[in-house]
This record gives structure tokens, sequence and C-alpha cells, in this order.
């Protein structure tokens, strides 16, 4: 039986890729030099497509695979995929929920404690001898007993609201619609009233052109001078210029970031910011999770062109 022919956005770790090359033919479109001559040269043959969450499927790439059947993304996001061209043209969409929930929490409430208590600047001053010759090491603010704020009470959000409980915080949420199963938690509609009574705003929402700077300089503001925005979602939820305004003026006192507008290149402002945690987008980068993440990404490949039913279907 000849394999599927599939085109692949992105690289994999090797676990992945073995069996990928086993089970079907893998196009590396990231190792094209000429990117549009490739498509144009692979794409009559293509029938799914196998990308990660960040990368996605342009109008381009799938306008150039004209017999596209599938498109598998490693990543719970698709916001990256043209989702209105793959409707219109009956072209199935698979994530990889759930099995990345718990780390990309995880890695969220570390921000929050690293950035709260100043652990990477605290690391400086013991390897750079500051501890010796200066003395102690600045004080920190607090994180337990605090007020948090979930913007987005999906699965990921729930998890971080659960860890956050565990410190003893004052939790509350917004969301589409009251939540039966956060009951112990405040529901806030509002994103400029939950930031007003949050001293760390956790945003997880699953980004859409609906979510689209969500995050703006009221929400900003609203969080404020002692306030922490933390984001392990997508950049464009938040609006970035008006969060670079709010922290090089002391309006929002600080950030802990994971993902950012143009990645991995992102806006030099940042860097010179001593108030900001920045993170190279790794919420699901552990092994246990990419692994997972792998084989569902190979197991709905594998099913649709068994023609068995999706794992995880988002179209
Ligand atoms: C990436 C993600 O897919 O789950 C998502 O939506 O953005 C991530 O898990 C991951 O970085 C692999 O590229």
């Amino acid at each position: 039986m000849t394999k599927p022919d599939i085109l692949q956005i992105g690289p994999y770790p090797d676990w992945d890729q073995h069996p990928l090359d086993a089970a079907f033919t893998m196009h590396r479109y990231f190792e094209a030099s000429e990117k549009s001559d490739f498509l144009a040269k692979v794409g009559p043959k293509i029938r799914g497509i196998a990308t990660r969450g960040e990368l996605g499927a342009n109008a381009a790439i799938i306008n150039a695979c004209p017999g596209l059947e599938v498109i598998s993304v490693y990543g719970v996001g698709f916001d990256a995929v043209d989702l209105a061209l793959c409707r219109e043209r009956g072209i199935r969409v698979t994530n990889t929920p759930d099995v990345l929930t718990g780390d990309v929490a995880d890695l969220g409430v570390a921000m929050m404690l690293a950035q709260s208590r100043g652990m990477i600047g605290a690391e400086n001053w013991v390897r750079d001898g500051s501890w010796s010759t200066k003395g102690l090491y600045p004080l920190q603010r607090r994180v337990w007993g605090r007020r948090a704020g979930v913007l987005g009470l999906g699965r990921i959000g729930f998890e971080i609201a659960k860890r956050l409980a565990a410190f003893g915080m004052e939790i509350a949420y917004s969301s589409t619609s009251r939540k039966d199963h956060a009951r112990d938690w405040a529901f806030i509609a509002d994103p400029v009233e939950l930031a007003s009574r949050s001293d760390f705003l956790f945003v997880s929402l699953a980004a859409s052109a609906a979510t689209r700077h969500i995050v703006g300089k009221e929400v900003i503001e609203a969080l404020g001078p002692e306030g922490m925005l933390i984001n392990i979602s997508r950049a464009s939820n938040i609006d970035e210029d008006a969060l670079l305004d709010a922290l090089e003026k002391g309006r929002l006192g600080a950030a802990a970031l994971d993902v950012f507008e143009g990645e991995p290149k992102l806006n030099p402002r940042f860097l010179s910011l001593p108030n900001v945690l920045l993170q190279p987008h790794h919420g699901s980068g552990t092994i246990e999770t990419r692994k997972a993440m792998g084989q569902l990404l190979r197991d709905n490949l594998s099913a649709h062109f068994a023609g068995k039913p999706l794992l995880s279907q988002v179209l």
C-alpha cells in the first residue's frame, strides 16, 4: 500500500519523526529553502499536514494542496490554522488537548512564583558573588494568600486555579459563562473588573479573532503598578504595545510571559525591562507531554487514513 503524503510544517523530536517516516511519506516544508517552489512541487500529492500549535497552516499552504484531507496539530491551540478555509474545503482538523494541560498549568504557576519571589535575580545574586559582597537579597513579594484572576477557565485555566487554591489564594475567573465545577471561585464576567481585583492575572484563553487584544490598556491598568500579568496562552490575547508601555512606565508591576508576537523573535523592548520574566514558549515542553502529543498527532493521522473516528477533532 502506498503511504499517504504528508506536508510537515516544523521539526519534531526523533521519537516522533521516526514513526512518522515509517507510516507516511513526509515532505519537510521547514527544510525547503524556496518555500513556494517546494509547495508547487509537492502540494498536488499532499493528503495531510502535520504541524505545530504555533506554526499552524495558513491559506497559502492549504491552497497549494488541492487534495488535502486532514491537518493534525501538535498542540492544543489551532488559532494559526485557517479554520474558515478548512471548513469551506471540508478539511478535517485535529489537535492535542488534555495531554498537555497539567504541564502548561505548572509552568504558569512556576512563572508566577519565580517572578514574584525574584528567583532569577536571586540566582544571579549567588552566582555573581553579590551575596558575599552586598549582603542580603532585596525583599520580594509574597504569593500565598493573595488574589488571583484567571482569564479563561478552560482546561488549562481550571488546572491553574486548582494549583493556586493550594496556595490559599483568593480566586476569581472570567469565562464565557459561570462554571458549575468552579463554585468555590468568584465568576467575574468583565476582564477589567477581574483585573482590578487581582494581584496576579493569568491569561489562559484559547486565542481567536474574538479574543485578540482582550487584555488591552484598560485591563493592564486595572491590574496596576502592584499587579503581575502571566501569559501562557497566545501573544495575540494581549496588546503587546500597551503591555510594554505599562511595564516601562510602571503602570503595571510585572509580567511573566511564555508567548510573544512574532516569536521566536521578540520585541527588543522586552529585553531591557527588569520587571519581566521571559520564557521561550515551552508550556508543554516536558519529555512526557511532548511524547504524548506526538503520539496523539500520529494517532489522529492514522485514524483518518484508516477511516476510523478521529481521537481529538477540532473540525
Ligand atoms: C506548541 C502550543 O505546540 O499547545 C499549543 O497550542 O502552542 C504548544 O504546545 C509546542 O510548543 C510545540 O510546537
